[in-house]
């Protein structure tokens, strides 16, 4: 099947050309699992991607979690994701003023030269996406922003009015590929996707097929409800790195986000 006749309405009205390479990347891979690989070492990071890069379609990241961070040792996970096809997704949440979302786009971790895509809140205001675009712009790159519209973590300030502000801010900017919802809800996720339109992406972390809790206050939904609702692409951490075969349970979340997707 052609990404247009899966994806219908999202695929010709989502402009970025992030969201097309996303959607058909899913397509090939028959999946809309987005790796959270919350692990602090580079070998474990690669490692996990070697078992499961067939079955997801980009790459979760936290750099700022890694011990014994280097460059050259950090180019190694980028390879290995490169090789199966991973879109770089570095969930940095920025939140900072515009100036300084742009230089901490570089630093140490340099994000803005390996980075496809980014987080960042929207309680600065508008001015942090366009320092985030600025930074790519600086190293001849094209980035894409997800902006947090909603948080799966329990007692989160995010309110349906602030919710509301994030999409004045995204709907207006070119660089927001698309928003973070609460995949544990789908009442949510689905207002989320009424107010959106087709014309952004919906990511959801908050996802488990097993799980209805997880630690320190992260609840979880069920990541066929949540695609089902409106998410475009589901966030996995715990669900595969914590399974006894990452592998197979990559397979299992790819095939319940497909099946899910094609029934809605
Ligand atoms: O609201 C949020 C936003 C994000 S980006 N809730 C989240 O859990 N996340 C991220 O998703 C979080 O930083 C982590 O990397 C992942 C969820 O991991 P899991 O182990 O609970 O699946």
């Amino acid at each position: 099947m052609q990404p247009y006749e899966v994806w219908g309405e999202r695929w010709r009205a989502c402009a970025h050309p992030l969201a097309h390479q996303f959607m058909e990347a899913a397509c090939e891979k028959q999946s809309l699992v987005v790796l959270a690989a919350d692990l602090p070492s580079v070998d474990g990071l690669v490692n996990l991607i070697r078992q499961v890069g067939p079955h997801v379609t980009a790459l979760k990241t936290h750099v700022d979690m890694v011990e014994e961070y280097s460059m050259r040792e950090w180019r190694s996970v980028i390879a290995t994701a490169q090789s199966h096809n991973l879109m770089l997704f570095e969930d940095r949440k920025f939140a900072d003023i515009g100036r300084i979302a742009q230089t901490q786009m570089g630093g140490m971790y340099d994000i803005r030269s390996w980075a496809d895509l980014v987080t960042a809140h929207s309680v600065s205001g508008p001015d942090v996406v366009d320092g985030i675009a600025a930074a790519w712009e600086g190293v001849q790159r094209i980035g894409g922003v997800l902006l947090l519209a909603q948080m799966s973590s329990r007692g989160n300030l995010l309110s349906d009015d602030y919710t509301d502000r994030t999409l004045e801010v995204g709907s207006s900017s070119p660089h927001v590929i698309g928003y973070i919802g609460n995949g544990s809800s789908p009442v949510e996720i689905e207002g989320l996707r009424a107010k959106a339109g087709e014309g952004r992406m919906i990511w959801t972390p908050g996802v488990n097929l097993s799980a209805a809790e997880g630690v320190l206050g992260q609840r979880y939904g069920h990541p066929g409800d949540a695609v089902r609702a409106g998410s475009d692409a589901i966030i996995v951490g715990s669900g595969i790195h914590g399974s006894e075969d990452p592998g197979a349970a990559a397979r299992a979340y790819a095939e319940t986000s497909w099946n899910a997707l094609l029934e809605r």
